[in-house]
């Protein structure tokens, strides 16, 4: 019997670190606002000083005027200034030891409302919680399940199809018993594959039932087929060799147009043949030893794990990749750009630059992509980790932050702009974030919580689940 903790007597307490952060928070959003401002105004009256020296003519100055407004809007003229403002809240603070993963956002109840879903693989506390929102500083945590057999990959899906959702840890599942205060029954779908660091669903065969996805560097890349009976051994179909991470959270996605859900895995995008993905075909998409020199420095084959969310990024109709190193400090986040398909069948990428060369940010196991300003645009967004060796600056010095990079559009160029958001500076990190509208007032919103924290953090080492709540106008 496992027992079931409700947090909703303790929470007052927890209230003013809430107000605490929310207040950083704004006066963050204040400072980044009027560093932008004043640079446009900078621009702004550098640009007149110019004018003033070449044109002094009366007459002419109106007209070199209008030019100096065209020039300074237009690489934003196709998207009006953006404010985002997200109310920081730790929802969580009571947590028992680390390894803190298989994140994921389900109405588990089946009242309309997304409950967070998280899992832990620490042997101290290996359970699998869930956290009900009530208002936005406040939610219930449930306890409902134990063991997960798994590394990082968990997700949550409608399995035996009831419309509660169902948990999917490594290589077991629970099902969801009706009631979050009832332990869901575990179930083993397959006895042999273990550390399972990516895991995620989707339509792989496009028969219209979501399969399973899984990578484990320990095994390989591979997609199971849910049977009719679910409690039987699930139909294991393999994709490719692995890499320690690649394809989560939404590395799928027909590449090359032909209508068959292809698989992108770090450097690699695999083929889906015949469309029932029965075959699988390789191709290169990029490198992916994008760290700065000096970064991978004495750490293992891991530390090259990427996030990887495959969409529409420029609106051309041709499915591009969005990426970023996930597991150490002094990557970079970047998208690579479909340029079609060539005569022998493969598709030509390009590389753009999102963020990250100019500083050393932490490792962001983290990524999700959608439009958070409704100008149907994918916008993106990650967070620097809580980790000792992962978090951000020169030995870690800086703290971490959640970022969005608004999507502009093409610019006058042909290129994709991006305007760089901080939402939440905090001294609080994420790993594996995931998005959606908890609150439902139609506004992406982001829960975070570490893999295991530094005791730089701003709750003195503690673990924690953070609440980015969407306010934005
Ligand atoms: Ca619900
Ligand atoms: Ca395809
Ligand atoms: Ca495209
Ligand atoms: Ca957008």
């Amino acid at each position: 019997m496992i027992n079931t903790k409700s947090l909703k007597s303790k929470l007052p307490g927890r209230t003013d670190h809430s107000k605490l952060y929310c207040f950083f928070l704004k006066f963050d959003l204040l400072k980044v606002s009027d560093f932008i401002r004043s640079r446009m105004i900078r621009f702004s009256i550098q640009m007149k000083c110019c004018i003033c020296l070449l044109f002094i003519i009366p007459g002419v100055t109106l007209t070199i005027q209008a030019q100096e407004n065209e020039l300074v809007d237009s690489p934003f003229k196709h998207s009006p200034q953006t404010t985002f403002n997200f109310n920081a809240h730790v929802i969580d603070d009571e947590l028992i030891g680390g390894s803190w993963a298989q994140t994921s956002l389900f109405d588990m109840d089946g009242d309309g409302q997304l409950e967070f879903i998280m899992g832990a693989r620490d042997r101290v506390n290996n359970v699998i919680y869930v956290y009900k929102y009530e208002i936005p500083g406040r939610w219930t945590r449930y306890s409902v399940g134990e063991e997960p057999p798994t590394d990082v990959g968990g997700t949550t899906l409608d399995i035996t199809g009831n419309g509660l959702g169902d948990i999917v840890s490594g290589t077991a599942w629970y099902r969801n018993s009706g009631d979050l205060n009832e332990p869901f029954e575990k179930i083993i779908y397959e006895e042999d594959n273990p550390g399972i660091h990516d895991l995620e669903v989707h339509d792989i065969n496009g028969n219209g039932r979501l399969d399973l996805i899984t990578m484990s560097d320990q095994t390989n890349l591979r997609w199971y087929q849910i049977p009719d009976d679910p409690t039987e051994p699930w139909v294991r179909h393999d994709i490719g060799e692995a890499v320690h991470g690649g394809i989560s959270p939404m590395g799928f996605g027909d590449i090359n147009g032909n209508g068959y859900t292809d698989v992108v895995r770090a450097d690699v995008w695999f083929e889906n043949v015949t469309g029932d993905g029965t075959e699988w075909r390789k191709h290169k998409l990029g490198t992916i030893k994008t760290l700065l020199p000096g970064a991978l420095n004495g750490l293992p084959d891991w530390a090259n794990g990427t996030k990887t969310w495959v969409a529409d990024i420029n609106g051309n109709g041709r499915n591009d990749v969005v990426q970023c190193d996930a597991e150490v400090r002094g990557g970079s986040i970047w998208w690579m750009e479909n340029l079609g398909e060539t005569e022998n069948g493969t598709v030509k990428w390009r590389r753009h630059l999102i963020a990250g060369r100019d500083r050393v940010m932490g490792g962001m196991h983290s990524l999700f992509v959608g439009d958070f300003n409704g100008n149907n645009l994918p916008d993106v967004v990650t967070a620097e980790m809580d980790l000792d060796f992962a978090r951000p600056g020169v030995d870690g010095n800086e703290n971490p932050r959640y970022f969005l990079w608004e999507n502009l559009g093409p610019s006058y160029d042909g290129l994709l702009s991006w305007r760089e958001h901080v939402i939440a500076d905090i001294n609080l990190g994420g790993h594996e974030i995931v998005a959606g509208d908890i609150t439902g007032n139609g506004k992406l919103d982001i829960i975070g919580k570490p893999w295991r924290p530094s005791s730089k953090n701003a709750l003195g080492g503690r673990p924690y689940v953070l609440f980015l709540h969407n306010v934005s106008p």
